[in-house]
């Protein structure tokens, strides 16, 4: 069964970026919950930013599970890229996944490898990035397998990094690479800039899919924008994918209502 989360998002520093809630992770919980969400999706400033046990009470109180962990704050907080031409930035790099993961995997969630895997800077060259790319996988693939847990890696639009935009290029990276434990994030709002056909890239790829950012055309949550929703949504009930389809949107026009309409589409599209 295909299930439902939203992201909370606990980082100021990221504070624009396409979240639904903001903040307050108990507050923000208790409407996940009442909304009927599935699960959270959390962006925090590290793995130990926030205490386990204190997650671990507060999703049972609200019959939440946790989706997934994002990375993002690596990036926007320390700075850190797998990619990085400094070899001390990558190390750190991965440490911090590490650290995410471990986090993570306490929950049986997966953390997400977005915005930190970093770009080809000017004057590198792009088959040297790709390098480092799967240099560092190798070593958070076998983490994950070390954890029992997945690891999902994201395609992200070309105005992000000019590593892997698409699906088919994160397959063609996992199957050549041989990676047992990393899946990908199907971003609909990623894949709106860079797919032919968003529903067909799914149709074909989706056994290397773990994990959906839900929001719509312009980012917003999924119904105010012009995706196609349907034939993507066909996409997945047609196979065996089970699992979350997460809203990651913005907050418009405001976390409350971004929830609801969310929630709204999920039901449309998925049950
Ligand atoms: C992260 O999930 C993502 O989609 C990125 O665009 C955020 O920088
Ligand atoms: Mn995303």
């Amino acid at each position: 069964m295909i299930k439902s989360a939203v992201t909370i998002a606990l980082v100021p520093q990221i504070k624009t970026g396409p979240w639904i809630f903001w903040e307050n992770l108990e507050e923000s919980m208790g409407k996940a919950a009442a909304l009927g969400f599935d699960a959270i999706e959390l962006f925090t400033a590290s793995g130990t930013a926030i205490d386990s046990e204190r997650l671990k009470i507060l999703l049972q109180e609200y019959g939440l599970k946790l989706a997934a962990v994002g990375t993002g704050a690596g990036k926007v907080i320390h700075g850190l890229t797998i990619t990085d031409a400094n070899i001390t930035i990558r190390k750190n790099a991965i440490v911090f996944i590490q650290e995410m993961m471990e986090f993570g995997a306490q929950f049986g969630a997966p953390a997400i490898i977005g915005s930190m895997q970093g770009n080809t800077v000017p004057g590198e060259m792009h088959s040297n990035s790709i390098g480092l790319l799967a240099e560092a996988l190798q070593i958070l693939d076998q983490h994950a397998s070390s954890l029992g847990v997945k690891l999902i890696y994201e395609p992200l639009n070309r105005y992000e990094t000019n590593l892997i935009n698409t699906l088919d290029d994160g397959a063609a990276f996992i199957a050549s690479n041989k990676f047992n434990n990393i899946q990908l994030l199907a971003d609909l709002f990623h894949m709106n800039i860079e797919e032919a056909d968003p529903a067909a890239s799914i149709q074909k790829n989706i056994q290397h899919i773990g994990h959906v950012h839900f929001a719509d055309s312009n980012r917003k949550p999924v119904g105010f924008g012009h995706t196609a929703m349907q034939p993507i949504a066909n996409a997945f009930t047609a196979s065996d994918y089970d699992g979350y389809v997460s809203a990651e949107a913005f907050a418009w026009p405001n976390p409350d209502l971004a929830a609801a309409q969310t929630i709204r589409s999920f039901k449309q599209f998925f049950k």
